[in-house]
């Protein structure tokens, strides 16, 4: 075998949803803060995150996060996450896969029956709280950057569907939140083809007509997340099928839209602070949340999420390139 690059990851997944966790072969990325090395790598490295998540090595839902030396004093890793649809701010379901593999490979000081490990994300310091029995890490709690809804009853003009009613709401990331019988949709797989156009044509049309921006970070823009609520969903337990740009559905319940989700409902005044709320993906898997707090970002009142869902390492790999390998960054069929 030859390898011009070898990296290496544990590959995990969180309630259904996969993270590769490359610890190692990524030299420190250049940027005094996360949120620097996520532009950094976003004009720079945008051929090693498509080699990592791309076929051949990757899929069309293939995600993962790079670990980095923290750039604060209070954080004990720093992550910049991957995904099919680019660098995120912010990943949920990446961020209980990276708590995992910390623990159970032995990266972080490990204290049963809770090890803290606190993470330095290009959206600000996320804390988890892992539950860890005999060396396994059995749950993992994170308290979320601040959530906060941006649009409530906003509306969009959708060719092919019409006037589309959703709200808009960030938690890391920002969701349109929609009704899926609003769209005319059922809350079946067998009609995932219909969902995901529907959630590209809605991302489109909100990002030409009303693109949402984070009040303090324009780095945090766009639309790339539409989360459609089954019809049977309320302030307590919510279904969503999570449609992704740039085409394929989130797996696990989905971290940053959980949070959204508690953020719109409080701003609709249907989740007071300390009450449970569940969040269940397309495939049935859960993460359970609650709001702790209340707060503002930029002048807009916020709310201080957390949720706790489980990963389980599927993987360890070293992944390499051939010389002569004809997809040196993979590619998108
Ligand atoms: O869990 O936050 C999340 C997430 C974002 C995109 C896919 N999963």
């Amino acid at each position: 075998m030859r390898s011009i690059r070898t990296l290496s990851a544990v590959d995990s997944h969180t309630e259904g949803m996969p993270t590769r966790v490359v610890t190692g072969g990524v030299a420190p990325i250049p940027g005094a803060t996360m949120a620097d090395r996520r532009r950094y790598a976003v004009e720079h490295l945008d051929g090693l995150r498509r080699f990592l998540v791309d076929e051949p090595r990757g899929h069309p839902a293939m995600s993962g996060a790079l670990l980095q030396p923290a750039t604060r004093p209070d954080a004990d890793w720093g992550v910049l996450y991957i995904e099919v649809s680019g660098f995120l701010p912010m990943c949920g379901h990446g961020t209980i896969g990276v708590a995992t593999v910390l623990v159970e490979t032995g990266m972080v000081p490990v204290t049963e029956p809770e090890t803290t490990v606190r993470l330095d994300t290009p959206a600000g310091l996320v804390e988890a709280r892992v539950t860890v029995r005999d060396g396994t890490a059995e749950k993992v709690t994170l308290r979320n950057v601040d959530a906060f809804a941006l649009e409530l009853d906003a509306k969009v003009d959708v060719p092919g569907l019409g006037e589309i009613r959703y709200d808009m709401a960030y938690g890391g990331n920002f969701y349109a939140i929609v009704e899926l019988n609003d769209v005319a949709l059922p809350f079946d797989r067998s009609r995932k083809q219909d969902i995901l156009s529907a959630g590209l044509d809605i991302m489109a049309a909100i990002n030409e007509q009303s693109r949402p921006a984070h009040p303090t970070d324009p780095l945090i823009a766009g639309c790339k997340h539409v989360q459609f609520l089954a019809p049977d969903s309320n302030a307590r337990h919510s279904r969503n099928a999570m449609a992704i740009h740039p085409g394929w559905f989130d797996r696990s319940p989905c971290g940053t839209g959980t949070s959204a989700r508690m953020a719109q409902l409080h701003a609709r005044g249907e989740l007071p602070l300390h009450t449970d709320f569940v969040n269940e993906s397309f495939i049935g898997t859960r993460f359970h949340g609650q709001l702790i707090d209340t707060t503002e970002v930029g002048g807009l009142p916020a709310v201080i999420p957390e949720f706790a869902g489980r990963a389980w390492i599927t993987a360890t790999a070293n992944y390499v390139l051939d010389p002569h390998d004809p997809f040196p960054e993979g590619f998108v069929l």
